[in-house]
């Protein structure tokens, strides 16, 4: 498979995640018959049914991707003045109370330190939210071909634009690494654990605490994103016997990135197979609808995992009828031929 399906699949499948997920973020206990009927009618391109959003997940998404694609390098200051423009222009995009803080400070402050509103927010500590990793996908697919660090280097700083909790922009540094992982994998099936082993062995040098970090030296690092990926082993280790609670219960669909990011790479490698309550042969569209059975942080987890699986299956595994109902594919589209096209 080329690398131009591999990008459009990756940014594509993260806005239908996102679209399709929207309609059911905060709910838990999703009905099993009211999904399936609700993906099955979504197959149909015919049919005459309401369009879905997009949310601030894909609104901060196209910033990064556009950012990357007019300047050609990896310009953080332009980042940020993208989220906020982006931001006032459509503020009803389901962004969070407490973003909306750092874009106003950033405003404010003429962008002069891009990074300083972000530190300030939470007392101080910085936020973990989810919404770092949610956007992460156009700097997975623009340091495809560098080397693991600075893969990591450019996600962190990405991230810290608003999030400044190391569970933050290490959450956006895994799911970067998810995504490059399967974008670079050759052949038809991943074999799950080796994926899980390979993201454990990069989060234990991530989640070493560097110099900036130690504020305490006789603390030792903590591993939140390792010990969660070990959860994901055992989980699929125990193959179809993981019900829907037994994911939440051990991995959270939460807003927080600890409590996602882990779970949307759970659904990515877990859909590959047949799942009993998800009626479809197709992996892409399992992917999407196994995130969203989950309840939650639907739009988000649904993201994160249409990205990894969009990366992994290309474009052509996605149905027609998805695109169809969606906001902004074919923007989505361009800045992925961009993206691949990008003459450095
Ligand atoms: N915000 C939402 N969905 C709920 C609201 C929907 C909206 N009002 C509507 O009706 O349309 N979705 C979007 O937000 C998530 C990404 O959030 P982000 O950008 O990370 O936001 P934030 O505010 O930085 O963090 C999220 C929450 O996490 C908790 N939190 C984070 N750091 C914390 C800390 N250091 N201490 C305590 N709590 C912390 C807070 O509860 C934050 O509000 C995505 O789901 C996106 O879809
Ligand atoms: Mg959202
Ligand atoms: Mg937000
Ligand atoms: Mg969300």
């Amino acid at each position: 498979m080329n690398l131009t399906s591999k990008f459009r699949g990756c940014l594509i499948g993260g806005l239908l995640g996102d679209c399709l997920g929207a309609p059911f973020e905060g709910e838990n206990r999703i009905s099993k018959s009211v999904l399936n009927s609700y993906f099955n009618r979504l197959l149909d391109p015919s049919l005459k049914v309401p369009y879905k959003s997009y949310t601030d997940d894909s609104a901060m998404t196209k910033c990064i991707a556009s950012s990357l694609v007019e300047k050609k390098e990896f310009h953080v200051t332009d980042i940020a003045k993208r989220f906020v423009k982006e931001y006032y222009a459509e503020p009803n995009r389901g962004y969070g109370k407490n973003v909306v803080d750092v874009f106003a400070a950033l405003r404010a402050s003429g962008f002069k330190d891009v990074f300083a509103p972000a530190a300030r927010q939470f007392g101080g500590t910085g936020s973990y939210g989810n919404g770092a990793a949610m956007r992460i996908a156009p700097i997975a697919l623009f340091t495809h071909s560098e080397p693991i660090p600075v893969v990591i280097d450019m996600s962190k700083q990405s991230a810290k634009v608003t999030h400044a909790n190391r569970l933050g922009y290490n959450g956006a540094i895994l799911q970067a690494v998810a995504i490059r992982d399967a974008l670079l994998h050759k052949g038809e099936n991943i074999n799950p654990l080796t994926f899980v082993e390979r993201l454990i062995s990069c989060m234990r040098m991530v989640e070493k605490y560097t110099e900036e970090e130690i504020i305490d030296h006789n603390k030792k690092s903590e591993y939140i994103y390792c010990s969660a990926l070990e959860k994901i082993k055992f989980l699929l280790e125990k193959g179809n016997d993981v019900s829907i609670s037994d994911v939440v219960d051990s991995l959270g669909n939460e807003i927080s990135a600890p409590g996602s990011v882990p779970t949307a790479i759970y659904v990515f490698l877990r859909a590959q197979k047949q799942i009993e309550a998800v009626e479809t042969d197709n992996p892409f569209q399992r992917t999407i609808h196994y995130a969203v059975s989950l309840g939650g942080d639907t739009d988000t987890i649904a993201a994160m995992a249409g990205n990894i699986a969009g990366a992994f299956y290309g474009v052509e595994k996605i149905p027609e009828g998805f695109m169809h109902h969606c906001e902004g594919v074919e923007e989505m589209n361009k800045l992925a031929k961009d993206l691949v096209n990008l003459d450095r």
